[in-house]
């Protein structure tokens, strides 16, 4: 490997920048994983998603390859650190969240597992975009990150897009995926030569009819208007049909007849982003000479479908007129598979298309696919007993739970060198390529030495992420204080406001004389989506409370509140190893799993959180006493939904406690500061609305978390349940997920 990055060194290296080492890295790897080869098998697993969150590559193939400390070595023995070397990559912006990071940290796991398998998805140039914060506002900006010499290789194929009123040629780019110690998979990136980021004016305006120059620019373009809701068809369309024209040539490549397609092909349909590749499926076996009723078996044999939200608003549907318009050749297809649905089952509930001409992505997949599998064991009860239970009682046997997983090469390996590495020295390292193995952790929770070295990996973790909370924010933090951290996307149903309305609390606290014990340090990253009103309005309060807090001498000392701007893979990386106290704090029932609550886990943070989504697991994998739990069940927040009993008007009059929090935003000092339209819409929105029941409960919260700052105080039981919590977190690795999807649901090999 060192002779390979010499080779691409144009000097000695002590004389080269540290951007020309990066490239010579990037190209080293590159030819290393080429050299690599590819899993191959009769059957093969293409994950079709609109996101992968992949994050930065360098370090991560370097570990996969198994040269990290070699090459880590190298730079240090001349003058440089693998960090600085790592600064020089951009992180790739090809996704927004949970969704997008589990499919990265699936496609590692298929790897490593030695699975052949394929990610496909689109290469957005600008991708996700920048967060900036302008006057304690976000303001969105392009985020470019493609450069001349990146991870992406130019591929072979090329496909022609049919749409109703033109036909687009695209262009492959691939990105290759290292398994652990073995050969690669690859992720298929389908672009236009035609893209045009000069097109895109102010922030991250741009002409949304240009098609031919808009179609990969960005991921999840502003669809609240119809213009940007038929690019997003044009976007899928796009994405669904050159996968489903290469998997049918890659099929017949190996000796297909496309009869057989099942024999070669399973499709794993990530969310109802890539439905409309059922339709377009049927149509190309159609031009193949396979008839309309054999089409549909086959399709019903090789398509799986996960779900990732119970949110009614994220479960895409699209009025037929809209798909006319950009697929008409598809309409009467969709509309036979609609027909046939309907003679048999009458229920519009179930329907494809409803009666209101609308077209129910969900309900395509549920039909016309073998498997629907929900993220968490909760969120899949829901789906079967709530949400799709008119469907889970036509087909029981398509529907199955997979808990989701993260790859513990990124979450742990790479983030948290020092943990793993002691890991290793006590337990030995099978807990690389097992992760069950970190059990034998658990035979040390008592030691004391094992507990003082847990905290001491801890605190040169707060250390590190204080300096990198200072360079992203430049506020300082005490890495003596508590770290509490949230980082997700930015959703009311994750209830940053009630994290914020704390925060209120703990400040009136103080301000009332009530100093906390340990000083706390509330963290944030979050990202609004653009046109997300109370979002933004959330991400205002916090920048608002954030200065008022910080500035107050009476108050800092004490507590301090930190928003980082422009969270992505990279800045989880470094919060996560650093994290006390892991805020999942959803209103049960509406987060299908999270995948954040793993991660934190597994680097020694305990969970404050709802009994929601993988929530559920943790504690039962834990123990009450290794995790904080609050907050209204699953089932009482649905009787709720369903009998329409929530009144947060009546908790706010009724509670002064409630009332103070909560006025406190639209308080004479946040008026100075702040946004007098974002605050009331925030306040009002909490008094008279409060659809995600931050109000109800609130103060089961802030005694569950004012019970963990108090436990905290003893470092002893604390580093205890550190250690339960890295212990029980072998679960949780992708590396399980994924058996459970092959052995349920792909069954290759
Ligand atoms: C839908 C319609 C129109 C525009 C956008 C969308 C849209 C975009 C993104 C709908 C959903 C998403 C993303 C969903 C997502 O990230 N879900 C998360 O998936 C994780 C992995 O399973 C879970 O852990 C999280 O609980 C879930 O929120």
């Amino acid at each position: 490997m060192i002779q390979k990055i010499e080779k691409y060194l144009e000097k000695p290296i002590h004389e080269c920048t540290k951007e020309s080492i990066y490239y010579a890295l990037l190209n080293a790897c590159k030819e290393t994983l080429k050299e690599k080869g590819t899993h191959e098998g009769k059957k093969k697993v293409y994950y079709i998603s609109a996101e992968f969150l992949i994050g930065k590559l360098l370090s991560n193939n370097l570990i996969n390859l198994g040269v990290y400390d070699k090459v880590a070595a190298y730079l240090t023995e001349n003058g440089f650190t693998m960090s600085e070397i790592e600064e020089m990559e951009p992180e790739p912006s090809l996704g927004n969240g949970g969704l997008g990071r589990l499919a990265a940290c699936f496609l590692d796991s298929i790897a490593t597992l030695g699975l052949a398998g394929d990610g496909i998805g689109l290469n957005y140039h600008l991708g996700l975009f920048k967060q900036v914060f302008e006057n304690k506002m976000q303001k969105e900006t392009k985020n470019t990150w493609i450069e001349s010499d990146s991870w992406l290789t130019k591929g072979t194929a090329s496909y022609l897009v049919p749409y109703g009123n033109f036909t687009l040629k695209s262009t492959l780019y691939d990105i290759d995926v290292a398994g652990y110690n073995t050969k690669c998979n690859r992720l298929h990136l389908f672009d236009i030569d035609m893209t045009d980021d000069s097109i895109v004016k102010e922030g991250i305006h741009f002409p949304k009819k240009e098609i031919e120059k808009n179609l990969t620019l960005f991921l999840y373009p502003d669809d609240s208007d119809r213009d940007g809701q038929l690019l997003r068809i044009y976007q899928q369309y796009f994405m669904v049909s050159n996968a489903a024209q290469y998997i049918l040539d890659e099929a017949v490549q190996k000796g297909s007849n496309l009869h057989d397609l099942s024999d070669y092909a399973v499709i794993q349909i990530n969310d109802t982003h890539p439905s409309l590749i059922i339709p377009e499926l049927i149509r190309l076996l159609g031009e193949k000479g396979i008839g309309f009723d054999e089409a549909c078996t086959i399709v019903t044999k090789v398509c799986a479908y996960t779900n990732h939200t119970i949110l009614a608003e994220a479960l895409e549907k699209w009025h037929i007129s809209y798909l006319e318009e950009v697929v008409p050749h598809l309409i009467p297809i969709i509309r036979r598979l609609d027909e046939r649905i309907k003679a048999s089952y009458p229920q519009e509930s179930i329907a494809i298309i409803d009666k209101n001409d609308t077209v129910h992505m969900a309900h395509m997949d549920i039909h016309y696919g073998f498997s629907i599998n929900g993220v968490a064991a909760l969120h899949t009860d829901i789906l079967k007993n709530s949400t799709l239970k008119d469907f889970y009682e036509i087909y029981p046997d398509k529907f199955n739970n997979k808990t989701n997983g993260i790859t513990f090469r990124r979450w742990l390996l790479h983030c948290n060198h020092p943990l793993a590495s002691y890991l290793e020295s006590l337990i030995g390292c099978d807990f690389k390529q097992n992760p069950d193995a970190l059990e034998k952790l658990l035979n040390y929770k008592t030691e004391k030495e094992v507990k003082a070295k847990i905290l001491e990996i801890k605190k040169a973790a707060k250390i590190n992420c204080r300096d990198f909370v200072k360079e992203n924010t430049g506020i300082t933090i005490d890495e003596n204080s508590i770290y509490d951290i949230q980082i997700k996307r930015l959703h009311e149903y994750k209830r940053q406001q009630m994290n914020a309305l704390f925060i209120i609390h703990t400040y009136l606290s103080i301000k009332a004389g009530k100093k906390p014990e340990t000083p706390v340090t509330f963290l944030f990253g979050a990202k609004a989506a653009p046109a997300y009103v109370i979002a933004k309005d959330i991400i205002h309060l916090l920048l608002c409370l954030a200065e008022i807090i910080n500035a107050d001498p009476d108050v800092s000392p004490y507590m301090k509140l930190v928003m980082i701007e422009n969270y992505n893979v990279t800045a989880a990386e470094k919060l996560i190893p650093a994290c006390d106290i892991s805020e999942q704090i959803s209103l049960a029932s509406k987060e299908a799993s999270g995948t954040g609550n793993m991660k934190f886990m597994l680097n020694g943070a305990v969970t404050l959180g709802t009994m929601d989504g993988a929530n559920v697991e943790i504690c039962e994998l834990v123990g009450k006493d290794n995790i904080y739990i609050f907050g209204k069940s699953s089932e009482e927040v649905i009787h709720l939904y369903d009998c329409g009993g929530y009144n947060s008007r009546h908790l706010y009059e009724n509670d002064s406690h409630i009332k103070a929090c909560v006025d406190f935003i639209i308080s004479d000092q946040l008026l100075a500061i702040g946004s007098h339209e974002a605050l009331y819409r925030l306040h009002n929105e909490l008094v008279n609305k409060d659809w995600f029941m931050t109000l109800l409960d609130f103060n089961s919260y802030v005694r569950a978390k004012e019970q963990a700052f108090k436990d905290y105080k003893n470092q002893d039981a604390w580093a205890e349940k550190m250690i339960v919590n890295i212990g029980k977190a072998g679960y949780f690795s992708s590396d399980r997920t994924i058996g459970d999807y092959n052995r349920d649901i792909w069954k290759l090999k």
